[in-house]
């Protein structure tokens, strides 16, 4: 005859991974990551796919979990079937997930290649961007579309880069913090560096996050395709004013761009070089 009630830390234990897979449901549902403003759509697929395939079974094992608990919590002496081992069931798991990760590591890493080695168009804008704590000095070429000589030497509060005034192609480079400058629909190199520490180049709405390291030119392309002004962050922490290290990204018409290439080009260090060197 059953006299026995369920122990309490049962219930209690079931209820919370019933909880779990409540608060799991939900989060599953939100939505994880802001507008896209770029061509890289295949990460949100990825993404996605990544999501969908860990939440289900997030949340089947611990609802399995949590009725297991709670189901045999249960004092009265009905004993689970023991089972030392299943070779067929072992082989099936550790070959179903064994496949599941390697088709998700191929995916990953051909999009990886695509988006920092893979040949970026030849029309595309170049765009230097160097990290400093804690701004981030953004570089056009200039009407060459030539980036000029740099030299360290020649780094000052005026010249954040050491761009070398006697170079020509220097002359006409464009140096601003904070505020990139793109074109919608045409797409843009972006070559990272670093003057001091680790940065971390990220435009959220652009799926763009690559490092910028001290003493490596590292390279990412990508498409903007809605104008806008969107954030840029530095993923990086980089110091005490790390929080401060953030810039805009201005995607517009290839009008509007070359309008404001122009009215940078009387405003930029360069300029100041210029200037000082009476010129
Ligand atoms: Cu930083």
């Amino acid at each position: 005859m059953k006299t026995s009630a369920r122990p309490k830390e049962g219930l209690f234990l079931g209820l919370t991974f019933g909880l779990i897979v409540v608060l799991g449901t939900v989060f599953f549902f939100k939505k994880w990551l802001p507008d896209l403003a770029s061509d890289r759509v295949e990460i949100d697929h990825l993404f996605y796919t990544i999501l969908i395939m860990t939440g289900i079974v997030f949340i089947l094992v611990q609802g399995i979990t949590g009725y297991f608990i709670w189901r045999y919590s249960d004092p009265t002496p009905e004993r689970a079937v023991y089972l030392s081992h299943s070779r067929s069931l072992e082989i099936t798991w550790t070959t179903v997930t064994a496949l599941l990760m390697l088709a998700l590591g191929v995916w990953g890493l051909s999009l990886w290649k695509n988006v920092t080695t893979g040949n970026a168009p030849s029309k595309a804008l170049a765009v230097e961007i160097t990290g400093q704590q804690f701004q981030w000095n953004i570089r056009y070429p200039g009407p060459d579309s030539k980036f000029g000589r740099v030299d360290p030497h020649l780094i000052s509060d005026d010249n954040a880069l050491g761009l070398d005034p006697k170079d020509k192609a220097s002359k006409d480079d464009v140096v601003v913090q904070d505020d990139l400058y793109l074109v919608v629909n045409r797409p843009a190199i972006v070559t990272l560096r670093s003057k001091d520490v680790i940065h971390s180049f990220f435009l959220p709405n652009f799926r763009v996050k690559q490092d910028a390291v001290p003493g490596m030119s590292i390279d990412t392309w990508f498409t903007p395709t809605k104008i806008g002004d969107y954030e840029i962050a530095c993923a990086q922490f980089c110091g005490l004013g790390h929080y401060t290290m953030r810039g805009m990204v201005h995607v517009l018409s290839q009008e509007q761009f070359d309008q404001k290439m122009k009215e940078l080009g009387h405003v930029s260090y360069q300029h100041h070089l210029l200037t000082l060197k009476g010129e």
